[in-house]
């Protein structure tokens, strides 16, 4: 009975990675029955039926860690989070976002800065102090010049991971030049092709390194944070943690409250700007709130 990883699904056969190699397999009927999707990143156990033929029977579905809508995937650790130096240039509020979106969902978050070959006064170095302050590891790469793979390759092992950011950052490129021998769609053209397979295109997931898997897909397709309700927000802000159940009152949201420990840190071990985006932030969650 091979344990493995569902790594594609299409047509109703599903692709499991095992120790074995990969088998193509038949989900049993019970979990049409039961209601129950398989997806790409379960963990299964699977009978062989034919060896030679690779083929075989996915028998149990092992419980699932979390499940991803867009794209859809199971059992995701890390999501790798690029924005690139230069062209186009990083948008602090928009990584923000996708911040918010991975905490929320609780993964492992690394933070990549691609094309750094292209900023040659080296503007990408706040950024990357920025969020190592906050506490997340930030890779300085560049897929063109293949600096930082070795860092990539390791933030990788072990670990199903995402990756996301906006078209064009170098999200393929790194990819590929990290683990040469994939060759991912990368550039223009592609780019087009991309976009008309979206519709159709499954989620899946390719191995790397040893133990490591990533999604091929653009990641988080979607920056709508609607749905986070606007005291939930300050949880999401890993640097405020220390400090959310200090203030005076209890409840308080860190936005005018009096005696507030939050705002306390301002300046300090809080950055005034990823404060001011929280306030921001909050003012737009609580603002869709009220018109709900
Ligand atoms: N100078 C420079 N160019 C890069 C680097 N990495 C990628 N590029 C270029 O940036 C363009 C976009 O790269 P892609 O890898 O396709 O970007 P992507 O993030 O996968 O984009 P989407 O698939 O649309 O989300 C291509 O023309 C790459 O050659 C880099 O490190 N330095
Ligand atoms: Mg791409
Ligand atoms: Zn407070």
């Amino acid at each position: 009975m091979p344990q493995g990883v569902i790594v594609k699904g299409i047509g109703g056969f599903y692709y499991i990675d095992t120790e074995q190699g990969l088998y193509e397999c038949r989900a049993r009927g019970i979990f049409r029955k039961e209601g129950i999707r398989p997806t790409v990143g379960d963990h299964v156990v699977i009978s062989v039926l034919d060896e030679a033929n690779k083929t075989g029977s996915l028998d149990e579905i092992l419980p699932r860690r979390n499940e991803l809508i867009r794209p859809r995937v199971a059992n995701v650790d890390q999501a790798v989070i690029v924005f690139a130096a230069k062209s186009p240039n990083p948008n602090q509020d928009l990584l923000d976002r996708f911040l918010l979106l991975a905490e929320e969902q609780e993964l492992e978050i690394t933070i990549v800065l691609n094309k750094t070959d292209r900023d040659k006064k080296k503007q990408y170095l706040h950024l990357a102090e920025v969020y190592r302050q906050v506490g997340y590891p930030v890779i300085c790469a560049s897929a063109e010049k293949k600096e930082g793979m070795e860092e990539l390759r390791q933030a990788l092992e072990g670990k199903i991971s995402v990756f996301a950011g906006p078209s064009g950052v170098g999200k393929s490129s790194l990819i590929n030049a990290a683990f040469p021998g994939l060759s991912l769609h990368t550039g223009e053209i592609s780019e087009k092709i991309q976009r008309g397979r979206h519709t159709t295109r499954h989620a899946e997931l390719i191995h790397v390194g040893d133990f490591g898997y990533i999604v091929d897909s653009p990641g988080f397709t979607s920056l709508f944070l609607h749905h986070i309700p606007s005291e939930q927000l300050q949880y999401y802000f890993r640097e405020f943690a220390p400090f959310v159940h200090e203030c005076y009152y209890t409840g308080c949201m860190h936005i005018n409250e009096p005696e507030c420990a939050v705002k306390a840190e301002v300046g300090k071990t809080i950055l005034q700007e990823r404060y001011q985006r929280y306030v921001t932030l909050y003012q737009e969650l609580e603002e869709a709130e009220r018109r709900k």
